[in-house]
């Protein structure tokens, strides 16, 4: 049987184009179809009608999205964050993933989760605020006009990607829920369900659930900090944390919570998910720094994805993964070493 499209090695399908073209192409138009046999003449040149591009490359999550959330993320405008390096290819980026609830293989998520529902989905707003309350999906995003970011991700594992998300600003939503003078954390919590979630089922896990992240509120309303529900044109693959995941690009991609069903604000510090784990190896903070190595491993370089033994595309791993720049302030009274 032929491979699917997107089954093949990045380097045989030129992924930008197709992401470029991926709106135009559903709705079948011919520059769309264009570009796309131009991309990767011999796997789709054969292909004749849009139907069939429609269900083979790339898989759109969009399909299982309800109407108003693909009107809006349609709608996205592109933001002023796009770090001018490779956006890894869409198969990484859908296909490699951590996120634990759905197994702890590579390729776990994206089998595990293909059923995941993400819709109707609602967000517990909770603690220090004037506003709180549950509030639909829909509600939480209304105010909010989407915008793409192409930010690096750096797990702590030492691998990375470059990842053209769609969100909006978390210190937007912060704002809306006016949180009191008492708030200085924010925490977030990613739905527990294990009739949906084999991870939450296993006996041998090596994390307790629900998954919980934190933020210092200052860091919450930093300019990077980012809540997405889309990436690459598309709405979020449940894999990647749909339908609302946090991203927090100078962080560890454990901070960048997925599918998350509440957020809390606190006066005190959160426990989280890695740090009760494992502190030694895991902290609240968990900024990239290439300084201050794993206990286990150095993080020094990283590994970009796509990698592989012959060609690991290895190179430096950047203080604040790069972010020096917007994020460094907030911690000049911080002993880095100490607060990892
Ligand atoms: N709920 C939840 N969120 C999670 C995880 C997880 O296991 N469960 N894994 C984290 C880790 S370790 C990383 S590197 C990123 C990976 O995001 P991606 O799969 O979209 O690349 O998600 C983070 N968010
Ligand atoms: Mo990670």
């Amino acid at each position: 049987m032929k491979k699917r499209p997107w089954q093949l090695p990045e380097s045989e399908v030129t992924d930008k184009a197709i992401y470029l073209n991926r709106r135009q192409f559903v709705q079948g138009t011919a520059t769309g179809l264009g570009s796309l046999a131009l991309s990767a003449p011999g796997a789709l040149a054969n292909l004749k009608n849009v139907e069939v591009l429609r269900h083979s490359f790339p898989p759109r999550y969009g399909d299982k999205a309800s109407v108003w959330l693909n009107s809006k993320v349609d709608a996205t405008r592109p933001g002023e964050y796009r770090v001018d390096e490779d956006v890894t290819p869409y198969q990484y980026i859908s296909r490699y993933n951590n996120f634990y609830e759905f197994g702890t293989d590579k390729g776990d998520p994206l089998d595990n989760a293909v059923n995941f529902r993400t819709d109707p989905w609602s967000v517990e707003i909770s603690g220090e605020a004037e506003l709180t309350g549950v509030f639909t999906l829909e509600d939480i995003l209304k105010p909010h006009d989407l915008e793409e970011r192409i930010y690096r991700l750096r797990c702590v594992e030492a691998w990375s990607m470059v990842v053209p998300w769609i969100g909006f600003p978390l210190g937007d939503l912060v704002k809306r829920f006016k949180p009191t003078s008492k708030a200085r954390y924010v925490r977030f919590k990613t739905l527990l369900d294990p009739s949906q979630m084999p991870g939450q089922r296993s006996t041998f896990r090596s994390i307790d659930y629900p998954y919980v992240e934190g933020l210092r509120m200052d860091e919450a309303m930093n300019e990077l900090a980012f809540l997405s529900v889309g990436l690459y044109g598309d709405v979020l693959p449940p894999q990647n944390g749909a339908p609302l995941r946090l991203v927090v690009p100078w962080k560890y991609g454990f901070k960048s919570i997925k599918s998350i069903v509440k957020i809390e604000f606190l006066t005190r510090q959160p426990k989280t998910t890695w740090e009760l784990s494992n502190s030694r190896e895991y902290g609240f903070y968990a900024n990239v720094n290439p300084e201050v190595n794993h206990p286990r491993w150095s993080q020094a370089t990283e590994r970009r994805l796509p990698s592989s033994l012959f060609s690991p595309n290895r190179r430096d791993t950047l203080m604040f993964n790069g972010y020096g720049d917007q994020v460094a302030a907030l911690y000049k009274d911080l002993n880095l070493k100490k607060y990892f």
